[in-house]
């Protein structure tokens, strides 16, 4: 990349071109990659910003929450709420939607993020990030049915993450773009246009320690990777489990890999451990958007109707050969 382009004219352009994103949604993007810089400087005190560690009190979903996920949760929402171009926020830390108060101007966006993802890796110095997801208020008034859109209607999507450089990615529906923060200058720079997750892969994301409860179709795929160059693959596969979903996408669309946290026998009755709406969604219309592909084992993650705001789901994403071998085992199964 010859000339280096800022994430302003980026927008500004898209605003222009073919895309024509509206400027309300332009300035959502200005605001969250703003909050994500705040983030950032808090992520980067570590100890000496005294905010590692437990904050003594639980998520809706009975997580403990640490200290930086409710720094990033109120990070985002303060920077959000008075901008005049949303009409809600839903958040994996709060329990119900948080609506734009009253004496701020309503707009047309709902905003949904995942402030701090990567929680267990925050006190060891390990990639964390923000995920988000956006989507447009169908009208009436705001309440926790308004974010019930399958993933398909998002409008733009993106992750923030916090690691040996900071990464913004992001998508409106036109590819996928990535900006690296320069602290110099303070500015978000494009550092990677038109990412593509290659379709063929040799590593697999997964958290190999569950693998006794897993179910049938992801026990053969694992099992056969294993096998090695003369086994059914016919190839040799590395791994890698970050354990911050941020940072384990990140890889994918940087060098390609199939990323999974499938349902498990630990929880019967709940149908993954990650999030719709605050996780899965926004990483799928990322992967999708750069050439790659996002199921739950048998459907398109980005076509599933949601029934709650803080719902599971099972995820297989990634490069799409892997992908569809992995959803192809499971309609085996059925
Ligand atoms: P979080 O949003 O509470 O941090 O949880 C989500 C994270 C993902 O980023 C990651 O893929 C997964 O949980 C790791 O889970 P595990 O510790 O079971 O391997
Ligand atoms: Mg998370």
């Amino acid at each position: 990349m010859s000339k280096r382009i800022s994430l302003t004219q980026y927008l500004i352009e898209q605003q222009r071109g073919e895309a024509q994103i509206p400027a309300q949604l332009r300035l959502l993007i200005e605001v969250v990659a703003r909050a994500c810089k705040s983030i950032a400087i808090s992520v980067n005190k570590g100890a000496l910003g005294d905010v590692l560690g437990t904050a003594g009190s639980e998520n809706v979903q009975g997580e403990v929450q640490k200290k930086l996920d409710i720094i990033a949760n109120e990070v985002l929402i303060e920077a959000n709420e008075w901008g005049g171009h949303l009409a809600g926020m839903a958040s994996e830390e709060m329990d119900d939607m948080h609506a734009v108060p009253l004496h701020y101007p309503q707009g047309e966006y709902l905003l949904l993020f995942d402030p701090l993802d990567g929680s267990s890796n925050i006190d060891v110095n390990v990639s964390i990030g923000t995920i988000f997801s956006v989507l447009k208020h169908k009208g009436g008034d705001v309440t926790n049915d308004s974010f019930l859109q399958a993933g398909t209607d998002q409008v733009c999507a993106g992750y923030c993450v916090y690691g040996p450089q900071t990464t913004l990615v992001l998508t409106v529906g036109r590819g996928v773009v990535m900006f690296t923060l320069d602290r110099e200058q303070g500015s978000w720079v494009m550092t990677a246009d038109q990412v593509k997750i290659p379709e063929d892969t040799k590593e697999f994301a997964i958290n190999m320690s569950n693998m006794r409860h897993w179910d049938a179709p992801v026990k053969r795929y694992i099992d056969e990777c294993l096998q090695g160059k003369d086994g059914a693959r016919g190839k040799d596969f590395n791994m890698r489990w970050i354990a911050s979903m941020v940072a384990d996408v990140h890889r994918i669309l940087t060098r390609g890999g199939i990323f999974m946290y499938p349902w498990d026998k630990r929880e019967p009755n709940k149908p993954g451990k990650l999030r719709l709406m605050y996780e899965a969604n926004p990483m799928s219309f990322l992967v999708e958007q750069a050439g790659g592909a996002s199921t739950n084992g048998l459907q398109r993650i980005m076509e599933i109707q949601p029934g709650q705001l803080h719902e599971r789901v099972s995820v297989v994403l990634g490069s799409k050969n892997e992908v569809e071998r992995v959803t192809a085992y499971h309609r085996e199964a059925k």
